[in-house]
């Protein structure tokens, strides 16, 4: 166990990682020792460029004062507080802060502590606001295909990703699936939202007459799909879907967890797009990675559903031990203050043109069948090796890292989402890198 005097551990074994492959991993170990704004150190002391801003949760760049600072004082002050039945200062603050930054209708904050967790929070709220409004035969809740809502049984349920779902058995009843909307035929290599699609939307209509919308309690989307491969939503997609789940009282739940806090240019995607849903899920960037902290943010009308009854008992049997943990608190409201001192999602929208010419430069380089992009996300989908899928990207990540660059793989799509504090020389480090390896790659 013991550290050899390197900054290595010797013995790697024991650490079973997440998301990993395990056995590859521990025979090239990959380790960051140190990371400063746009730059990650590895134990041999190479500077690795930050391409995905940590896991899509960086935002502000690593290793910034303010938050810091805020964390070290805070863990002196009140390192932690009960979350049930008490309170302190800082995680108040930080709701109010919270829902100043969301779009308006959205007043409620309700602290977890990972983006896996909001999305079990959301659907729990949803389900027991129907049964509070005396309608608790909604049960019923429908995800996306290729959707991604965390690991825990009702995101895998929701979630629309095979490999995540299908060693873990029944998972949750009731649960129906939109069809994804990734349609590479007629879309492919569209800057920003792709032209085709918004029908796809309609397949609501078809699962609401198949089960009747007096049984679905509400429809789970990322706005953007993330994790599956950056999937864009068709124009119009978002608003059809919309329409239809307030025609037949289903709720509409964003999972944000991704495309909150300043991605796509702006805080959150309901804004950027001008669609507003029930509760949007958080986490991410909410605390900079720093803390592990998510959130889920609730309408008046979801919340005030609640607040009834005898004002002594529990109003939702829900909470974690850690919901609004001081440190997560200090490190959120750090967090915002650095966003909004450096004007950092108007510097995200800002950058999208640059950051859009740079990624399309890519197209004709070998292997590449599409890209796609929005704010500062970006995603380069590769032909697979046949009957090897995921080994072309894996090979583009483990080059691009000996390279000095760090990059996400998903199935054989390169994703990238950089920190917003991103300047135009590191979008030209990064993409010529990817362009060099996509040049020597089998
Ligand atoms: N919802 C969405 C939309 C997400 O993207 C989660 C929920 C779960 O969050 P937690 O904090 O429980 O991991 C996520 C997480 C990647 C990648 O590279 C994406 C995520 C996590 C790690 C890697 O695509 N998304």
């Amino acid at each position: 166990m013991a550290m050899d005097g390197n900054t290595r551990p010797n013995d790697l074994s024991a650490f079973w990682m997440p998301f990993t492959s395990n056995r590859q991993f521990k025979k090239q170990p990959r380790m960051f020792v140190s990371a400063d704004r746009m730059h990650y150190t590895t134990d041999d002391g190479r500077q690795v460029l930050d391409g995905t801003a940590g896991l899509w949760c960086c935002n502000a760049g690593h290793n910034r004062p303010k938050i810091v600072e805020a964390v070290q004082k805070q863990v002196a002050e009140l390192d932690y507080a009960p979350a049930f039945q008490m309170g302190h200062p800082k995680a108040f603050e930080l709701a109010t802060k919270l829902v100043e930054l969301a779009p308006a209708p959205f007043e409620h904050a309700f602290f977890t502590n990972s983006g896996s967790e909001s999305v079990e929070t959301a659907l729990k709220i949803a389900l027991a606001y129907h049964r509070a409004k005396g309608q608790g035969e909604r049960t019923r809740l429908i995800g996306r295909e290729r959707g991604y809502h965390g690991v825990n049984f009702g995101g895998i349920s929701v979630g629309g990703i095979v490999t995540n779902r299908k060693m873990f058995g029944t998972l949750l009843a009731g649960v129906d699936h939109l069809p994804h909307t990734h349609l590479p035929e007629q879309n492919a290599f569209t800057k920003g939202q792709p032209e085709h699609g918004a029908y796809l939307a309609d397949e609501l209509e078809r699962i609401v007459t198949l089960h009747g919308a007096e049984t679905i309690a509400a429809v789970i989307v990322e706005p953007m799909a993330g994790s599956t491969g950056v999937l864009l939503p068709p124009k119009g997609y978002l608003q059809r879907l919309r329409e239809i789940c307030t025609k037949h009282g289903i709720l509409l739940i964003f999972d944000e967890v991704i495309t909150g806090f300043g991605r796509l240019g702006s805080s959150f995607a309901a804004e950027h797009y001008g669609v507003m849903p029930d509760l949007i899920t958080t986490a991410k960037g909410l605390t900079n990675g720093v803390i592990p902290m998510g959130a889920v943010l609730a309408t008046a009308e979801i919340h005030d559903a609640f607040m009834q009854g005898p004002e002594h008992m529990i109003e939702l049997f829900h909470g974690y031990t850690y919901s609004g943990n001081p440190m997560a608190a200090a490190a959120g409201l750090a967090t915002l203050e650095t966003y909004a001192e450096e004007d950092l999602f108007a510097r995200a929208a800002g950058l999208e043109g640059y950051w859009q010419d740079a990624l399309h430069s890519l197209k004709g380089l070998p292997h590449v069948i599409d890209i796609r992009g929005m704010g500062l996300i970006g995603a380069i989908e590769l032909e697979p090796i046949a009957g090897e899928p995921t080994k072309r990207a894996f090979n583009a990540f483990l080059k691009c890292y000996d390279k000095g660059v760090l990059v996400r793989t998903t199935g054989d799509i390169i994703a990238l989402s950089p920190p917003l504090i991103i300047e135009k020389e590191h979008i030209d480090t990064l993409i010529g890198t990817i362009a060099d390896v996509l040049k020597t790659l089998d």
